[in-house]
């Protein structure tokens, strides 16, 4: 393994957030740490729940497995396993193990001394599950209202969800968080291209360095943003994609029940006119 003389350096005892040495170790390349047996014992439970409940379903049909939470009247209560007492159990699961994930990245940070910005950006996608399937459920009064953990069935209700309101695309904050995908997809386009193209020289040419790089954007569009600047707008494009897109479905239901075409007639309505 390339890295063994770094990782040998770095491999050190310390950083953990909880359980002091007990599990601070490393299995292969992974990491231990407490999070990851927390991360694994979750993950397992709740693979193992969904197998269950594939089993008592109708169907293998991958495509068409699906664990439904339970019905709107069960409200905020607890259901029996097969009335989606499973989805509830599985989205516990699912929860633990994406906050455990995110925490063993904490400890990892801080192992080797370096900044939390991966567990941060994590944080964000972990964030838009959770408002999903727990805050929005919760702020409707019925966890019927989470989607269901099936491969078509979550397309239904996405489908299903967004005709409620008419027009789904006339959301703002669906408008805005689509236009940080797409934005976040051409840096990314950009950047992607441009590292490997400095890589790849013509045949017996030195690979290209930063002075380079600057060049090529600055002749193109007449500005560079950097080296370390295309990475700061990468992570604040993807934290911003995955955090409109949570405003935008929180917004649906909660705070806006009518047509999201209707919410523009603010609009026409302002008194200017
Ligand atoms: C850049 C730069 C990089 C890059 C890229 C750019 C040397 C290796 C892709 C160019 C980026 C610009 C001009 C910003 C684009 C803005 C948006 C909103 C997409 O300058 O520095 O580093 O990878």
């Amino acid at each position: 393994m390339a890295m063994l003389s770094f990782e040998k350096k770095y491999r050190v005892r310390g950083g953990t957030l909880v359980g002091g040495d007990l599990f601070d170790f490393w299995v292969g390349p992974f990491y231990v740490g407490f999070f990851g047996v927390s991360a694994v014992f979750f993950a397992t439970l709740g693979t193992l729940l969904i197998i269950l409940g594939a089993a008592l379903g109708p169907t293998w049909n991958i495509w068409q497995i699906s664990i439904a939470p339970p019905d709107l009247d069960v409200g905020l209560g607890v259901a029996p396993l097969k009335e989606g007492g499973l989805w509830q159990f599985i989205t516990i699961c699912a929860i633990g193990a994406f906050v455990s994930w995110a925490l063993r990245q904490v400890e990892i940070a801080r192992k080797l001394g370096m900044g939390l910005h991966v567990p941060f950006a994590f944080a964000f996608a972990i964030l838009a599950y959770i408002t999903l399937v727990v805050i929005r459920p919760v702020l409707m009064g019925a966890w019927g209202h989470g989607f269901p953990y099936g491969i078509f069935s979550h397309l239904d209700w996405v489908s299903n969800v967004g005709y409620q309101t008419l027009h789904f695309h006339y959301n703002p904050a669906h408008m805005l968080a689509i236009s940080f995908f797409f934005t976040n997809c051409l840096a990314l386009a950009m950047h992607g291209s441009l590292i490997l193209s400095v890589t790849n020289p013509r045949d017996g040419e030195a690979v290209k360095t930063g002075e380079h790089e600057n060049t090529v954007f600055r002749d193109i569009v007449g500005y560079s943003i950097g080296a370390l600047g295309i990475h700061r707008l990468g992570v604040f494009l993807a934290i911003n994609a995955a955090f409109w897109s949570a405003v935008c479905i929180l917004l649906t239901g909660p705070f806006w029940t009518r047509g999201w075409p209707e919410w523009w007639m603010w609009w026409p309505n302002l008194p200017i006119w």
